[in-house]
């Protein structure tokens, strides 16, 4: 078993139990049998954290006295889901643990239940952080991830009448068990005012000075990021805001009631809440005090830290990397440039060498509509000192492009910072770093040749590619604890649990029928673990002998959840008129957020439910087909989720998603992807072979070349497919409306006006791939040879290959060994 591999010392399952016991009494005044689920959580959560302490010390003191390199990931997000599960498995005590409760009369899925999911992400780039920080923890490197303490997390999502709702993620309500404040790392962080500018003798030049400036006090808590069976825990260091007066309580500002007060409301507002919108920039002010707030603190402590062991603060890219999660802490530019200049009094060329060897962007989208582009005249405002930094990066800038490409004004228009009154955040990025990565090869693809091809053809060689990928301790080990013991089993060892590719050993075994049946029978068992979570979530009834065909991530436009509920609403109409055709029984399942103010999603939302709601009450098709809306998708319903997939729905409009990470989960777990040959879908299909994946639609070059042109005609399909036809006559007929002809009258009028994502256009592929897989289920030899080969095949999507192309081409980290 896993647990008696543990490195260090070997678990005590008496002394963890008396432990717990202790916990019990000692924060609760309780025992066993009177404590709440909630109560013993928390005594088995402070249990681990005691076990991790030591290890969190230990690897900190070895970081130190090696003086390693480090990394530290800016993102805004950290999607990590539940904690005391994962960082069991990563202790290697997970077994241990479940038999000590089981001792004391408690399941331990109960107790990992009561656990909120720590959800301080949207979507893909907040889960891609959460995995590449744990796979920095596994392989040994030494990282920090850095973000907002935010109060309230991703929103919850609950479904009244079939329309979203949101719910306030209270996530730190019980407290949280695993964190640990560090007030003596605080930082002040300075808004608004003015920049006072005074010569100054001993420099030979002028000074900058904010004054009249608003502030907060940033105070980090650290969440311990275990590394698997390795000794190594990194942290995560969350960034939470309080009012700068009670660290003054001495000085005359105590008795400023008024500044008191504003501090107090500006600290509140600053962490209050994650914005839920995923690929869709607003310009709101408080996302940018929220930007600047956590990397200024960010900054201002890595700064502090290196001059305690250090005198020369060139040094500093030998021992620092910034990785910016997408443009959101492109801040990070300007405000290390006013600290080398302004607190480190360096000249401009020194510090402008020094930050753009510390600083790396990896951008996650291509959607224009995510572009974070500041207005001037708030950015000036808000960060006036740091504005005067942007002109002038921008000046120089601007003189480079000049001498190079003389009089090509495009060139300007296209690469300036600042353009038409806005700061270009994407462009601050690229200009200022020294590597530009996408996040899947042909992502990487269309920045160089497209979207980014003028600063490509400025700068190749900041350019590079890092296919995303997923922990597989998270998404196989504990997930799907049957199938990762049956890989064990079959590879007669754990190594795939740090060695993904190890899992081409299983392929064989995809001629074997044996395997086959134990592969099945896993897949099934975890279909019933989600039909039963299905029941008790949603109280709807499937047959865990259907296919269970699932599309579960954001809602948007462009992963166009709208083309699977027409194609489901057509096969209805179908089965209606022909009662006998050939069908395998399905059940589409959907989970899906959308952000709070983003209409058509919502109302896509609405659609599926209407649709489930009328198919699912119809006798007539209720042996043959059932639509499930899954509420609040979240990374602790996904594991269960991605275990018990036969189909993974990955339908994007072909160069719309830049990577999808999902994808990659279903595959691990032997799921076939139905797919466009869109984002990391490629490479997938290169690894597992095209005979097993069912891919559709147009490709990336087509679509953009209908797009180059204006677009297509969707009427014109509309006008010719008779079954389009009366799909889309039935979303404005009342037919899932109760009548109303008005509900969805605006994704019809979408659909026939532009069609945008092509919804209509790859309808026909994407119903004839359907047909097929339906088809294929039938076999079920031939079905469980794909879904082993999947499983066998999906080794590269380990964020531990990913994280180690990092190292290799970006950051350059040596690994760390402790004892
Ligand atoms: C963008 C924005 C824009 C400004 C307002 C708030 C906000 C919040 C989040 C985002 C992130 C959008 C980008 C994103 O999530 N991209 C996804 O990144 C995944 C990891 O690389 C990738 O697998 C998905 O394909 C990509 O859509």
């Amino acid at each position: 078993a896993v647990g008696e591999k543990r490195v260090f010392e070997p678990f005590d399952k008496e002394a963890f139990k008396k432990e717990i016991l202790n916990n019990i009494k000692y924060l609760f005044r309780k025992t066993p049998e009177t404590a709440s689920q909630q109560e013993i959580f928390q005594a088995v959560a402070y249990a681990s954290k005691d076990m991790i302490i030591d290890e969190w010390l230990n690897a900190h003191k070895e970081y130190e006295k090696q003086d390693a390199k480090t990394v530290y990931y800016l993102s805004m997000e950290f999607l990590m889901g539940r904690a005391l599960g994962n960082n069991l498995i990563n202790l290697c005590c997970y077994k241990e643990v479940a038999e000590v409760l089981q001792e004391m009369g408690l399941d331990i899925n109960v107790v990992e239940d009561q656990e909120p999911d720590a959800a301080l992400g949207n979507g893909g780039l907040g889960r891609l952080a959460a995995c590449f920080i744990e796979s920095l923890s596994t392989l040994n490197y030494p990282a920090y991830g850095c973000t907002i303490r935010y109060k309230y997390g991703m929103f919850k999502q609950q479904i009244v009448n079939g329309e979203q709702v949101e719910i306030p993620d209270d996530w730190l309500k019980n407290g949280n068990p695993f964190e640990i404040k560090r007030p003596e790392y605080s930082q002040e962080i300075k808004f608004g005012g003015y920049v006072r500018i005074e010569y100054n003798e001993k420099l030979g030049r002028n000074i900058y000075i904010q004054d009249g400036y608003q502030s907060v006090m940033a105070v980090p808590y650290d969440l311990p990021v275990v590394g698997y069976n390795n000794g190594i825990v990194n942290s995560l260091r969350i960034w939470d805001a309080e009012p700068l007066v009670q660290f003054n309580l001495d000085s005359f500002d105590k008795g400023d009631y008024q500044k008191a007060v504003e501090q107090e409301n500006l600290a509140k507002s600053i962490v209050e809440v994650l914005y839920p919108n995923d690929n869709h920039y607003s310009g709101k002010e408080l996302r940018l005090k929220q930007q600047y707030f956590f990397v200024s603190a960010s900054l201002q402590q890595v700064i502090k830290k290196f001059k305690a062991t250090h005198d020369d603060i060139h040094q500093l890219p030998d021992k620092v990397v910034f990785q910016l999660n997408d443009t959101h802490p492109t801040v990070t530019v300007p405000e290390l440039m006013r600290i080398l200049i302004d607190e480190e009094n360096l000249e401009w060329d020194d510090a402008w060498d020094i930050t753009s060897r510390c600083c790396a962007y990896t951008n996650h989208t291509i959607m224009a509509e995510a572009l974070e582009k500041w207005p001037v005249d708030l950015f000036m405002r808000l960060l006036p000192r740091v504005y005067q930094i942007v002109e002038e990066i921008n000046r120089r800038f601007l003189i480079q492009v000049e001498e190079k490409y003389p009089n090509q004004y495009d060139k300007i228009r296209n690469m300036a910072i600042l353009y038409e009154g806005q700061v270009r955040m994407a462009n601050m990025a690229i200009i200022a770093g020294f590597s530009v990565n996408g996040v899947a090869r042909l992502h990487t693809q269309i920045l160089e040749e497209r979207e980014l091809h003028d600063f490509y053809e400025m700068m190749p060689e900041k350019f590079n590619n890092k296919t995303n990928g997923i922990t597989q301790r998270r998404f196989l080990l504990h997930a799907n604890p049957l199938l990762a013991q049956w890989v064990t089993d079959k590879l007669g060892t754990d190594e795939w649990i740090t060695n993904l590719p190890l899992l081409k050993g299983l392929a064989p075994l995809a001629d074997d029928s044996k395997a086959r049946k134990e592969f099945q029978e896993i897949k099934y068992q975890n279909k019933l673990r989600l039909a039963k979570y299905i029941k008790e979530h949603n109280g709807i009834d499937i047959n865990p002998d259907s296919i269970f065909d699932v599309q579960v991530k954001r809602l948007h436009e462009y992963k166009r959840q709208l083309m699977n509920i027409m194609h489901i609403m057509y096969l209805y109409n179908q089965l209606k008129d022909n009662p006998d055709m050939k069908f395998y029984p399905t059940t589409f399942i959907f989970g899906a957020k959308a952000a709070a103010g983003y209409k058509t999603a919502k109302q896509t939302i609405k659609l599926i439910n209407s649709v489930a709601d009328v198919i699912n009450n119809d006798s007539a098709v209720n042996d043959k087909m059932k639509v499930v809306f899954i509420e609040n998708y979240c990374v602790s319903n996904a594991e269960i989720i991605f275990a018990a997939s036969n189909v993974s729905e990955q339908i994007s409009t072909a160069s719309k998603e830049a990577s999808g990470t999902g994808n990659m989960k279903f595959m691990l777990n032997g799921a076939i992807t139905l797919g466009t040959m869109d984002g990391a879908n490629v490479e997938i299909v290169e690894e597992v072979g095209s005979e097993n994946a069912f891919i559709f639609g147009m490709s990336s070059d087509e679509v953009m070349g209908y797009e180059a042109n204006g677009g297509y005609n969707p009427r014109e399909i509309y006008e010719q497919d008779a079954d389009i036809h009366r799909v889309m006559d039935q979303m404005v007929d009342g037919t899932y409306s109760n009548g109303d002809t008005e509900t969805f009258r605006e994704l019809f009028n979408s659909l026939i006006n532009q069609d945008v994502y092509f919804i209509l256009k790859d309808f026909r592929s994407y119903a004839e791939a359907r047909e097929k897989i339906n088809e294929a289920y039938r076999d079920s030899k031939s079905w469980n040879r794909m879904a082993i080969l999947n499983t066998a095949c999906s080794g590269k999507f380990s964020s531990d290959r990913t994280i180690e192309e990092y190292v290799r081409d970006i950051w350059h980290l040596k690994k760390v060994f402790v004892r």
